[in-house]
């Protein structure tokens, strides 16, 4: 097993991770920037080692200063958490370059799973469902024009280097198509350097349900149920449950056993999670993430299974030792992203936090990394806790995410508290009756309604 770990993040989830490596023996590695010389994922590591400057750049997407400090603190491995350095298959390559092992899958699926034509090919080849679509690249706008008029109007063009919500155009109708397609590509050329593009059917009011797997390295690949995601503003996830309101045992059974079987296949390895729209019963898969999600402690919850220490264990080798049947499903789990901001504009809201409060009792998790006194950077996402509540029924965590979010106390710095506190009370969440836009109309109609 390996015996120090350096964690290339910053935040609760440096602090997640920690966590995990505790508990199997392992020392852990800090890494900061100038900025987060005070910050609790400092403080609580065995070691540190400050990397660069406050912008990330400089600092947490440094692969060379973390390389580095990975070196001279003598760590054997590097768990990247979420966003930063996580899904680049170069920074993979280069720790395993320097006898290092990388807490993730390989760098060539990271790599497939990055151009999101790529993922979407392999995918259909096993067997996953997709929204219907061009097969691979459309060339040009003939190309588009044709495979729009074979699956019908509205359709999407979305580009392959694209994903989570950038560089996606909606075309009404044949009209809207040059202009669609002329501008997905030139973004996807400025912000990607690559300008290939796909067409998809445009689904109007799907709901997000992403899957959750394990792989170990011996082809033992498990999943463990799906969270639904829908409730989100701008491609930012506010709020996520386990398992989804809308899913029976049966479908989650049927979608399982398609996406392990085509992992298995893949040869993919450590965790990962396939993302599909749901719309008028059927999946349909868009993308697969290769990274540790921030939303994976309520899969957690429902599972009783760690994550990171499975992550762990299997970067160093060891095989699962459990099998689909030994993963039961127990409750309800609903997560709330607590960031600093406003809760009306959605404004950041850096700065010093003057008292900290966080809920307790049972069902309810605290993931963050704020303190009394600490003072929220303006650099980094704005997220600084993550409510976490597990209950027998949906109902009953509803009623204890009420009782947390009404102890929970942020003094000195705007969080969306208040919003979380007022969607819990929306009739139509309690229904679990939402898709995606739903929660974009919530905010607007408040900002109406006053
Ligand atoms: C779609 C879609 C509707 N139809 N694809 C946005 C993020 C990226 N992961 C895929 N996205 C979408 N793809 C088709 N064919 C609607 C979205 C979408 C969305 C998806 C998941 C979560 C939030 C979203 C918000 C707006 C649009």
């Amino acid at each position: 097993m390996f015996q120090k770990i350096l964690i290339a993040n910053r935040g609760e989830i440096a602090l997640r991770v920690q966590r995990a490596c505790r508990e199997l023996g392992i020392a852990t590695v800090a890494v900061h920037s100038t900025a987060d010389a005070e910050a609790m994922h400092v403080r609580l590591a065995d070691e540190s080692v400050c990397i660069g400057p406050p912008a990330a750049r400089g600092s947490y997407l440094n692969s060379h200063a973390i390389l580095s400090a990975a070196s001279i603190t003598g760590a054997d491995a590097i768990h990247p958490g979420y966003g930063f350095l996580s899904e680049n298959a170069d920074f993979a390559e280069m720790v395993e370059a320097h006898g290092l092992t990388f807490i993730g899958p390989s760098p060539a699926h990271i790599r497939m799973m990055g151009d999101k034509i790529a993922a979407k090919e392999a995918m259909a080849a096993l067997g996953v469902p997709l929204v219907p679509g061009s097969t691979g690249a459309v060339p040009d706008l003939a190309a588009a024009a044709e495979v729009a008029e074979r699956i019908g109007y509205p359709v999407l063009i979305k580009a392959a280097a694209g994903g989570g919500g950038r560089g996606m155009k909606v075309a009404r109708d044949a009209d809207g198509l040059e202009e669609a397609f002329r501008v997905a590509r030139a973004e996807a050329r400025a912000g990607f350097g690559n300008d290939a593009v796909y067409v998809e059917k445009y689904l109007d009011r799907p709901r997000h349900i992403e899957l959750q797997v394990l792989a170990d390295a011996h082809g033992n690949v498990v999943h463990l149920g799906e969270r639904d995601c829908s409730l989100q503003r701008r491609h930012q996830k506010l709020l996520e449950e386990a398992g989804s309101p809308v899913l029976t045992p049966v479908m989650r059974d049927q979608l399982g056993g398609t996406v392990t079987s085509a992992l298995r296949r893949l040869g993919y390895r450590n965790a990962g999670t396939l993302e599909f729209l749901f719309q008028d019963g059927q999946f349909a898969f868009i993308e697969m993430n290769t990274r540790l999600q921030v939303e994976h402690p309520v899969t957690e919850m429902v599972c009783g299974i760690d994550l990171v220490r499975e992550q762990i264990r299997i970067a160093d080798g060891a095989p699962l030792g459990y099998a689909q049947t030994d993963i039961l499903f127990s409750g309800h789990a609903i997560e709330c992203r607590i960031n600093a901001e406003d809760p009306e504009s959605f404004a950041p809201s850096p700065g010093l936090v003057t008292a900290f409060h966080a809920p307790g009792g049972l069902g309810v998790r605290v993931d963050s990394a704020l303190y009394a006194g600490y003072q929220v950077p303006p650099y980094y996402d704005s997220l600084i806790a993550k409510l976490v509540v597990h209950a027998p029924t949906r109902a009953g965590a509803i009623a204890r995410l009420r009782r947390a979010l009404d102890e929970f106390a942020i003094v000195g710095v705007s969080t969306t508290i208040p919003l979380h506190r007022r969607i819990v009370d929306d009739p139509a969440f309690q229904a679990g009756e939402y898709t995606i836009h739903w929660l974009e109309r919530f905010v607007s109609d408040a900002d109406r309604t006053g």
